[in-house]
């Protein structure tokens, strides 16, 4: 009997997987692979089931002979096990990263003469009912919320990258990349003060109010899935973090970052050029322990950024600070620096890991840009921030093409660094 072999990363079953299915089962013996958690979100399906739950389910259907966990999202493991005469799979190949496993589901087979089966992908009303209910299920404050503490548990390091606006927001949501056989996506958005200012044309100095604020994060719920931190600057008065924190869990944003200054609050990257207050840190653990009496649900993390290092006042002071917070109740700390080099991230997360194994780090390589992710890991960094790449990004483009149209007198020249009429009406997705 030939054996057949197809790889399921769903935690619903609609008619277009029963098809497969059915044709799968025609050619032989069907093993049919469950990716696991970590692997689902490396291609952007949050799972909702446990990874034994997606098991039974599928184990349930009629035709399926075995069932078995698919380690990796690409196939050399599971296809040197099975050797597989057959693979099946939709023909639904569409981006850049489908495209990749396909690649890889083809080279494996051509090792030994196995054969990859493509079958058309079914579209009918129900499947995309299905699809977009399921996309609705996993958008739902009290589901969003959670999922920034299940993806601490689940990645080796939370990518995040900044959102100010819808558009923003699909970005984060949408984009994907596969390089090397691996495929990378980002984890959560982060909602940076200086961004959403920014693109108010406002300075970040805490004059955009929460209710403008909070604006912003609901034109990004809107057409995202991904969990949020929120950046909280100050926190403002304890008397008015309180509400904020309410109101946040009550959107299902999942963290609220909150920096120890007081006073006038300035961008970070202005460091000592500009006069800052470093709050003291017994009103700044007042504020964290009054923030988390608040708070409601389980889920919702208050994150202290500590500013000694921008500020100049040195390590011992930030480890103090950072011993302080989590025992206020902080549920994470942020280090942050302006310096080019990591070393002073990697000096504080160093010692910061000697003593506490748990709590969660943030960091945001803003200046010191050229660290990469993995060297982030190994000193303990759980979460990582580009705080501000998508807008820096957008105004130069935006700036050259309006200064190319006066230079002109007329729009043709920049036309080609532009993106397609074609293109721009048919980005967003209509119900
Ligand atoms: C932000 O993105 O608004 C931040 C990070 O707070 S920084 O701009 O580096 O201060
Ligand atoms: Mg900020």
């Amino acid at each position: 009997m030939p054996k057949v072999y197809t790889c399921f990363c769903t935690d619903i079953i609609h008619e277009g997987h029963l098809n497969i299915i059915r044709e799968a089962e025609k050619l032989g013996e069907l093993t049919v692979g469950v990716l696991p958690d970590s692997q689902m979100i490396r291609y952007n399906r949050f799972p909702t089931k446990t990874t034994e739950e997606r098991m039974d389910m599928i184990r349930a259907l009629p035709g399926v002979k075995d069932v078995i966990e698919q380690d990796q999202i690409m196939y050399d493991d599971v296809v040197h096990k099975l050797r597989p005469d057959y693979i099946v799979h939709g023909d639904n190949w569409g981006d850049s990263a489908m495209q990749a496993i396909r690649a890889n589901i083809v080279r494996l087979l051509d090792e030994y003469g196995g054969e990859l089966v493509e079958i058309p992908y079914t579209h009918n009303a129900d499947v995309e009912k299905l699809d977009r209910q399921m996309r609705e299920k996993l958008a739902m404050p009290e589901f969003r919320r959670g999922r920034l503490r299940k993806l601490l548990n689940m990645v080796p390091i939370v990518k995040t990258i900044e959102v100010h606006s819808g558009l923003t927001g699909l970005i984060a949501e949408k984009t994907i990349v596969a390089k090397d056989e691996a495929i990378s996506q980002y984890d959560a958005m982060w909602i940076s003060s200086l961004c959403d200012s920014t693109e108010k044309g406002k300075p970040d100095i805490e004059l955009v109010d929460m209710t403008s604020r909070f604006r912003t994060i609901d034109d990004v719920l809107e057409v995202t899935t991904k969990p949020i931190i929120f950046d909280g600057d100050t926190g403002g008065l304890t008397e008015h973090f309180v509400y904020t924190v309410r109101s946040l869990e009550r959107m299902g944003v999942s963290a609220v970052i909150i920096e120890d200054k007081t006073g006038l609050k300035k961008n970070s990257l202005f460091g000592t050029q500009v006069e800052q207050t470093q709050d003291s840190i017994e009103n700044f653990c007042e504020k964290i322990a009054m923030g988390k009496k608040a708070q409601l649900s389980d889920d919702f993390m208050i994150i202290a950024r500590i500013e000694s290092l921008i500020l100049g006042k040195g390590q011992q002071d930030a480890i103090e600070r950072a011993r302080a917070y989590v025992k206020a109740g902080a549920d994470g700390i942020m280090i942050h620096s302006r310096q080019k080099s990591p070393d002073e991230i990697f000096d504080f997360c160093d010692v910061f890991r000697s003593e506490d194994k748990e709590t969660p780090l943030i960091v945001v390589p803003s200046t010191y840009n050229t660290v990469k992710e993995d060297e982030l890991k190994e000193h303990g960094v759980n979460i990582v921030i580009y705080a501000n790449q998508l807008l820096r990004a957008a105004f130069p483009a935006m700036e050259k093409a309006a200064k190319s149209i006066l230079e002109n007198q007329r729009a043709y020249e920049t036309d080609s660094a532009l993106m397609s009429i074609k293109d721009i009406i048919t980005l967003i997705d209509e119900l």
